[in-house]
């Protein structure tokens, strides 16, 4: 007998089958299928403008959105700049070409593995900048519904997070599993320090112990006697200060660390968590060694990409205020200014006199995967790359 349903999610086969698009697909699908209509079309992925008004984005959640157009068993071609490269306000990212009544219902599904994993790769990228190479971990799992972690952490690990939080989805990854201690162990064990022993003792040395320091007393005197207790087996304290006692968090961090250098200390690092994201992150940098940011990630706003129609049977056709014709992202290899350029046109010098080449590539000819796709670990290497050529 199958189980009842617990949680409110569309299957694959749904999302495949395309029950999970808008209605007025279903119907425009209807209404061509009635008039015998069914163009062949090239759409084309951009996006206007990119959340909080920033200059760069990392692109995301193409591998989900390869596979299930491959599923769709339709003669369709796509082109597409690969996970983890950079791009810009109305840069031509991706396009799809085929017949349209085979694309029309798998919109909805394709924009929002676009959309979703852009917005978080991203923020995690901001985060990751922000925090230099000083230690990110994506804790944002809890913030969103349970059967998306997977894609969060992916998502996190491609824009550059050092590490996820929750246990299948680094598996996924191929990585181990970050994290530090709840505020209820020490709450079940009654004391900060009686918790990172029992850590030490259970855990054992092959995971770092990073004692959670905020939940009795001051931060400042909970990590010396955690400090004092385990020496060198204590690899980190965690902040985690309740808002009301906020305050001043960067101080609060300042005299944490200068109390561990003047008791000899020093090995012992600084880790802070709770409602981080670049701006904070920013701050801390001086005193912090590592950041947990969850909500700040998992639920990033996202990148509003649209996907349109711009040829039908090989002619150029925009709506209003979309630039027509199949395109291609170009860009210069001297100074990495992005250029659309059409497809049929040869790439252009870059004003700046540099060589420009073409940063998409096709991955699906005639509905199969024409390439093999990256690991996400290789999509992360070539965020870290393309994040030196930015600012925040
Ligand atoms: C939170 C939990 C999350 C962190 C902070 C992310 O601490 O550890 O991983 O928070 P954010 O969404 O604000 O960025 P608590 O809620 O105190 O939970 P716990 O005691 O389990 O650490």
């Amino acid at each position: 007998m199958t189980e009842k349903r617990i949680f409110n999610i569309a299957s694959e086969a749904d999302v495949v089958a395309g029950r999970t698009t808008d209605v007025y697909f279903e119907r425009t699908l209807k209404i061509l299928r009635a008039r015998g209509i069914d163009p062949r079309v090239t759409m084309e992925v951009r996006a206007k403008e990119l959340p909080n008004g920033s200059a760069w984005a990392i692109f995301a959640g193409l591998e989900e959105a390869l596979l299930m157009l491959e599923r769709l068993n339709a003669p369709l071609e796509v082109r597409s700049i690969e996970e983890g490269t950079i791009f810009g306000p109305g840069d031509a990212v991706f396009s799809v070409s085929g017949p349209y009544r085979a694309i029309c219902a798998h919109e909805t599904p394709l924009l929002g593995l676009l959309c979703q994993a852009s917005g978080i790769a991203t923020a995690t990228a901001r985060c990751r900048k922000a925090a230099g190479d000083r230690t990110l971990l994506s804790f944002g799992a809890r913030r969103m519904h349970p059967c998306l972690a997977p894609m969060i952490d992916r998502s996190a690990w491609i824009g550059g997070a050092d590490g996820v939080s929750t246990v299948g989805s680094a598996a996924a990854l191929g990585i181990e599993p970050e994290g530090t201690m709840p505020h209820a162990l020490i709450l079940c064990l009654g004391d900060t320090v009686e918790a990172a022993k029992a850590f030490r003792e259970v855990i054992g040395e092959g995971v770092r112990c990073t004692a959670l320091v905020d939940t009795f007393g001051d931060e400042k005197f909970e990590t010396l006697r955690v400090a004092r207790a385990l020496g060198k087996r204590l690899h980190a304290v965690r902040l985690d200060t309740p808002s009301s006692r906020r305050g001043d968090m960067a101080a609060i961090c300042r005299e944490t660390r200068w109390e561990l250098d003047l008791n000899g200390y020093r090995h012992v690092k600084i880790l802070v968590s709770g409602g981080l994201d670049e701006g904070k992150i920013l701050a801390l940098n001086p005193w912090a060694d590592g950041y947990g940011v969850g909500t700040g990630i998992a639920s990033a706003p996202v990148v509003d990409f649209a996907l349109d129609i711009v040829e039908i049977d090989g002619k150029p056709v925009a709506k209003r205020g979309k630039q027509a014709g199949a395109k291609r992202l170009v860009r210069c290899g001297r100074c990495l200014a992005r250029r659309n350029v059409l497809l049929r046109n040869p790439a252009p010098r870059c004003a700046c006199g540099g060589g420009m080449a073409d940063l998409q590539k096709r991955f699906i000819r005639d509905g199969r995967l024409a390439v093999r796709l990256p690991t996400a670990g290789k999509i992360r290497e070539r965020t870290l790359r393309e994040l030196k050529g930015v600012e925040l």
